[in-house]
């Protein structure tokens, strides 16, 4: 028997494939992607909002090729190469992608504060929204998944109440990484709506009018496939068969690597 996970869609569809497909010819930055990890498409669409030159490379994170273990050391995507040297972590290539390319477009404010409300706000991600997220799939019993959804809404609103100013997004007028670190999950709710009963508009006005405009943006949709392929890979995480790092995480109750 192959590796559970192993065996998912091997490539982007849709909008996604034709940015991959612009993106064959190498480049000083490459990203080692799967198309439909979420981890991936924060880092994804810095590099589209960035416009910096990069060349996709399509990686099955559960083969864990010896290769690509050299890139990400748990074997893990995203990886990204610049100038032959690998780092991995999305959140640590996203800020690398803002410090290397100080001529692009910045996804951080000037303001030493705001930064720090930045990362205060990507910390509460990691540590309450992505967990949270990942508990409502994986649940099985009723009480467990409705418990987990009401911490969820509560995680969303929590986000919403750090914003910086009046919107459209986390820091403003401008689009910053705290809303990247979150958007992917924005784009995959549709699953728990129709699977967990998850509802928006249980979760206040400001955080609903945020995740509307962030999936209208072209970057969001630019590295998006079409919505068919993805069910297949969270079916296993609703049946609670998924094998990947973060589902064995959840179900031992664990920190999410
Ligand atoms: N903390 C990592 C990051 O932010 O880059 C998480 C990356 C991650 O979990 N990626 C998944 C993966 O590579 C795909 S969405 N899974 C392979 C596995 O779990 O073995």
């Amino acid at each position: 028997m192959g590796i559970p996970d192993a065996d998912i869609f091997p490539n982007a569809t849709g909008n996604a494939l034709k940015t991959v497909e612009a993106h064959q010819n190498p480049a000083d930055v490459t990203l080692y992607a799967g198309w439909f990890c979420p981890f991936v498409q924060r880092t994804w669409i810095a590099l589209e909002e960035k416009g910096i030159p990069y060349q996709y490379k399509e990686e099955n994170p559960y083969h864990k090729d010896k290769e690509f273990l050299k890139l990400s050391p748990k074997g893990l995507v995203p990886a990204l190469v610049y100038k032959g040297r690998p780092i991995h972590e999305s959140l640590v290539i996203n800020e690398f992608l803002e410090d290397a390319f100080p001529d692009t477009k910045p996804l951080l404010p000037v303001d030493p504060y705001e930064r720090a409300q930045i990362r205060i706000a990507i910390d509460h991600v990691t540590k309450s929204i992505i967990p949270t997220f990942f508990k409502v799939l994986q649940s099985q019993e009723k009480d467990v998944q409705q418990a987990a959804l009401k911490s969820l809404y509560e995680a969303f609103n929590a986000f919403a109440a750090r914003f910086i100013g009046d919107g459209p997004f986390f820091a403003g007028k401008d689009l910053s990484l705290a809303d990247l670190a979150l958007i992917p999950w924005i784009g995959r709710l549709y699953i728990i709506e129709k699977n967990r009963g998850f509802d928006i508009s249980n979760t206040d006005a400001k955080f609903q009018a945020w995740a509307k405009y962030v999936t209208e943006l072209e970057s969001f949709k630019k590295t998006t496939s079409d919505y068919v392929h993805y069910e297949q890979i969270y079916g296993r995480y609703l049946r609670n068969e998924a094998q990947s790092e973060a589902a064995k995480a959840t179900r031992a109750g664990g920190i999410i690597p």
